[in-house]
Parts: structure tokens; C-alpha cells; sequence
């Protein structure tokens, strides 16, 4: 949560008769210049297009705890003296390219932080909801992450952190996750009254801490995938009175996704399951209420969608990846029951298709190369998870190319700063406005937050738009979004003052 505080100090200005400050706002003017493309005479005739939007970004951010960055923490290990950071963010810990120094032709890039008026995380404010009463500090513990010179660093604190109780319908969920639902509001399928009472936490929570604005995101275990069902969870309208007469397809996430929708809090999904089913998406639309997901995109995934970005447009044809993962923290464990393996399987499979689809030279229509994800619970492994993936490509004249990755890592410290990252970025687009260069009105951006993609396994958009699943696009896309409303033309890379003179 956040609440409304303080204006950040500006690291940059930009001079342009297009680009307006306030004390509370910027105000840009973007052209946004695209091809458009007619194909109606059998051959391709690109036509330049010009849109021009303005952008309007609040510039006053929350004062909103991730206890070892605040306090900077250093701790002992046994290969020395750590201290907190926040790698793996992509708005904390990578930079961007601002423009070229004029004197002496250098580029000066700026931490994507400071691109744009943004909340920094250790002015957030946590809290939520388990179904296990563990506090804190024993689910440190119980976790087996973090080093232990650190833990008893931060553990007074945690300990005073307990969840709040959450909804459990066991039905969604693995059956030995069943010995940690300890801390359960009554109820075992949905109803009105846990709507009520998840809304009813949000607002205590805000008031408690006096915050303006809370971000919810499900980083509990994955669900099974829900039916879509026809009368019960295809329209917004139908979502809601199936709530209210507790049908038993209405899986926990969905529930919180309506609450924080009615609460108007962006809500986000850091699992793979199908929350959003279409009465959801709906539901957030009409309520302007915004919405991401699916499914953190860590370590395995987020290699693969900057490898086979990588290979099919250096024109290799990618013909197999075999992914095998094994991992024994909870996240695991919940995962060794097939239904929920499932939706982790789906999530994990959709995300070379838009490369695959954009290259008609190597794959035909419809062709695709072959794709297989498999996922096993190995305790003593713990949090340390190993992913091995081999790359099958062919090459020029039938030659052949294979790549074998094996990638360890702490799963759950490649997630946080996703977590982060997501919650900044959604903070973020609460203060975007845009409108059409000569309308009144200001818009916020489609309830389905697809800038969210760079974050995210199955990245939703709205309905009927492209899915991006390569990495690097992703992050054009956000940054160059950024870049819009502050202003900036895209970053492209031309660098044609190196090249022309
Ligand atoms: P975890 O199992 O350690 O933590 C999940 C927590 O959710 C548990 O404490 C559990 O008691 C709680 N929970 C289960 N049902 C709940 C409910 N209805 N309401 C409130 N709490 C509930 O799992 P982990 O590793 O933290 O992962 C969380 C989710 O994020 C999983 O769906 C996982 O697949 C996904 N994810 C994790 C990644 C990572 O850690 N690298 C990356 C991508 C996705
Ligand atoms: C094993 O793949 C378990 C999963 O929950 C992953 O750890 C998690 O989804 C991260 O996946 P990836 O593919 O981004 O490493």
C-alpha cells in the first residue's frame, strides 16, 4: 500500500515545447509514429502513420517494507559481507539509455527508477493473507531462503507480521497444501460474504497505515484451472450471481481478483491459473479497474523468451526445447499434483508462439517447433531450483545446433523483485493519463495492464489484441511507454551520429 506523500526530485528535465511540469504533474505531447500496412492487392503497401497523444503523468508518489533495503542492511556469509540490493528488479537495478551527451558524444543512461516519478520500495508498506497462521519469521524458517545472519537481523519485525486469514476451498488447490490451512475464513466455495470481507481487509489495511492506494497481487499457490461455463462465469453479470449462490467453480483467486476490482486496487495474478476468467476481465472493465498477469516469469521462461527470441530472428530454425525442472519448496510441492501442474504446464508452453508466428521463412503455417515442460518435486533441493533445457535447432544445409542449459538459482529471489517490480509499475500506470491530442477527456490505460508483459509468463492483454512474449519487446515496450509520456522519442538504437559523420 501507499499513501500520497512526496514528489520525487527530478534526476532530468526534458526541454521540448511538447513536455509541460507542474508541481503535480507532466505533460507530454507524443506523436506516435507506426507503418500501416494495405494489403488488399495481393503485395504489401506501407504507409507511414502519425497519431498524436497526450500524456499526463502525477507526479506526487506514495510514501508506501522491505525491511533490509530500508534499514541497509549488511550481514555475514561465508563468502563475506552481504548487503541488501535489489538485483533482479528491473526498474531498481537496470538502467536506460536517457539520450547522448552532447559534449562528448557518450551515452548516459539513468536507472530505470528514475525515469519517471516512481514509488521506491522502501517506502511500501506490506501486509496479506495466508491460509497458513505462520508469522513471519517462522516462515522464514520454514522457507529455507534466506541466509541466517540475515533472518536474525530482520526477525523481531517478522515475527510481529502475521497473515491475515484467507479463503481455502481445497478443491482449487493441491491436497497436501490441506496440513497448512490453519488460518481460514469459514467457508469452503465462494460467496458474497468473502467478497466482503477481503474488501473489508483492504480498506482496514489502508486506513490502518493511511494509505491512498493498495496493490494486490496472488503470489499464493496455483490453482487448478477453472471451467469457463457458460451462465456462470462468462459475463460479469453472471460471475457475480454465481458468488452469490456459491458455485463451486469459482476458484479463491477469482474472488479476490472481484473484490479488489470492486475496491478499484490493481489487482495482479503471479500464478498460472485462469483467475481472469471473462466475467472477471469484464468485471474490471467496467469498473475501470486494472488488472495483470499471468504467472511470475523468473528463471526458466524468462530465458526462453530472450533465447528463442534470440535464435528464430538471427533466422536458426528452433525445432525442440525439452524444459525439465526440478524443485522442492512449497511452490513444488503444490505443483506435483496434475491439476496444478497443469496450469503451470500452459503457462509455461504458450511463450515462443508470437516468435514462431512472425518468422513465415522458417516455420510454415501453423508448423511449430516441438515443446515439452515437465516439473518434479525434489525436497532436498529446496528452494534451490534446477532447470535444464535443451535448444534443438537446425541450421544452414541440414546442419544441426543444440543447446543445453543448466540454471540453478534460489526460485524464490529470482521472484521478489518481479513482485517489485510489478507492484511499481502498476503503482505507475495509476498516474498515467492520455487522451487524443485535442480531446478534453483524459483516459487511463485498458484495464488489462499488458506493460506488465516484460514480468510475466502469459502475459494477458485485451481481449483481441497480440500477446508479446519476447523479452526484449517487452522491455522496449515498457520503457519506451515511459520514455512517451515524459516526452522522449523511443530508444532506436540507430545511433546514426556514430555513423554519419
Ligand atoms: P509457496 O507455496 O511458498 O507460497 C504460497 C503461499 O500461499 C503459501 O504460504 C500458502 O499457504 C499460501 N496460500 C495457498 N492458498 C492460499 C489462499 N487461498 N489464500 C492465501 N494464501 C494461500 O509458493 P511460492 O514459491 O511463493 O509461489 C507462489 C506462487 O507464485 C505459485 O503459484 C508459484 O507457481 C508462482 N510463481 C513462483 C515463482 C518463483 O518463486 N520463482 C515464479 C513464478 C511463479
Ligand atoms: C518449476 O518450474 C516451478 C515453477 O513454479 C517455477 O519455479 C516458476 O514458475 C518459475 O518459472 P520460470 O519458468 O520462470 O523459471
Amino acid at each position: 500500500g501507499l499513501s500520497m506523500s512526496q514528489t520525487p526530485s527530478n534526476t532530468f528535465t526534458v526541454a521540448s515545447p511538447n513536455v509541460a511540469y507542474t508541481d503535480d504533474t507532466i505533460t507530454s505531447k507524443y506523436t506516435y509514429r507506426t507503418t500501416a500496412i494495405d494489403s488488399s492487392n495481393g503485395e504489401f503497401v506501407a504507409t507511414p502513420k502519425e497519431t498524436v497523444y497526450d500524456f499526463k503523468t502525477e507526479r506526487i508518489v506514495g510514501k508506501v517494507g522491505i525491511i533490509a533495503n530500508r534499514q541497509k542492511l549488511a550481514w555475514d556469509t561465508r563468502e563475506g559481507q552481504r548487503s541488501a540490493n535489489y538485483y533482479g528488479s528491473l526498474v531498481m537495478a537496470s538502467t536506460t539509455k536517457l539520450g547522448v551527451d552532447s559534449k562528448t558524444g557518450k551515452d548516459i543512461n539513468i536507472p530505470l527508477h528514475d525515469a519517471m516519478p516512481m514509488v521506491h520500495p522502501n517506502d511500501l508498506v506490506i501486509g496479506g493473507w495466508d491460509i497458513s497462521s505462520l508469522k513471519m519469521a517462522a516462515s522464514m524458517d520454514r522457507a529455507q531462503v534466506l541466509e541466517p545472519t540475515l533472518k536474525s537481523m530482520v526477525r523481531k519485525q517478522m515475527a510481529a507480521m502475521q497473515p491475515l486469514p484467507s479463503i481455502y476451498y481445497p478443491d482449487f488447490i493441491a491436497a497436501n497444501q490441506g496440513d497448512r490451512a490453519d488460518n481460514i475464513i469459514p467457508g469452503d466455495k465462494a460467496c458474497m460474504e468473502h467478497v466482503e470481507h477481503i474488501r473489508k481487509d483492504i480498506r482496514d489495511f489502508k486506513a490502518k497505515n493511511s494509505l491512498d492506494k493498495v496493490i494486490i497481487m496472488w503470489t499464493a499457490n496455483t490453482e487448478r484451472y477453472g471451467d469457463i461455463i457458460s451462465g456462470v462465469n462468462d459475463t460479469a453479470a453472471n460471475l457475480m450471481s454465481s458468488i452469490e449462490k456459491g458455485h463451486t467453480e469459482i476458484a479463491p483467486s477469482t474472488v479476490f481478483a472481484v473484490a479488489c476490482i470492486k475496491e478499484n486496487a490493481p489487482f495482479i495474478n503471479g500464478s498460472p491459473q485462469n483467475t481472469f476468467v471473462p466475467g472477471c476481465i469484464e468485471l474490471a472493465e467496467q469498473h475501470g479497474a486494472f488488472i495483470g498477469g499471468d504467472d511470475f516469469k523468473s528463471g526458466q521462461t524468462k530465458m526462453k523468451s530472450a533465447l528463442v527470441d534470440f535464435l528464430i530472428n538471427a533466422g536458426i530454425k528452433l525445432t525442440s526445447i525439452a524444459s525439465y525442472n526440478h524443485l522442492g519448496n512449497n511452490d513444488g510441492k503444490n505443483l506435483s499434483s496434475q491439476k496444478q501442474f497443469r496450469s503451470k504446464e500452459i503457462s509455461k508452453s504458450n511463450v515462443v508462439d508470437d516468435m514462431v508466428a512472425a518468422n513465415s521463412v522458417l516455420y510454415k503455417e501453423g508448423e511449430h517447433p516441438d515443446h515439452t515442460v515437465v516439473i518434479k518435486y525434489m525436497p532436498a533441493v529446496g528452494d534451490n531450483k534446477r532447470a535444464l533445457d535443451e535448444y534443438y535447432a537446425e541450421i544452414f544445409m541440414g546442419g544441426h545446433q543444440t543447446i543445453s542449459l543448466f540454471n540453478v538459482c534460489e526460485d524464490s529471489l529470482l521472484a521478489s523483485p518481479l513482485i517489485i517490480d510489478l507492484v511499481l509499475i502498476a503503482e505507475l500506470m495509476t498516474r498515467i493519463q492520455w487522451r487524443n491530442h485535442g480531446e478534453q477527456e483524459w483516459k487511463s490505460f485498458h484495464s488489462v495492464l499488458s506493460v506488465l508483459s516484460y514480468m510475466l509468463k502469459a502475459p494477458m492483454t485485451p481481449s483481441g489484441t497480440p500477446v508479446v512474449n519476447a523479452l526484449g519487446k517487452q522491455r522496449s515496450a515498457l520503457v519506451n511507454i515511459m520514455r512517451a509520456c515524459v516526452g522522449l522519442e523511443p530508444e532506436n538504437d540507430m545511433t546514426l551520429e556514430h555513423k554519419l559523420f
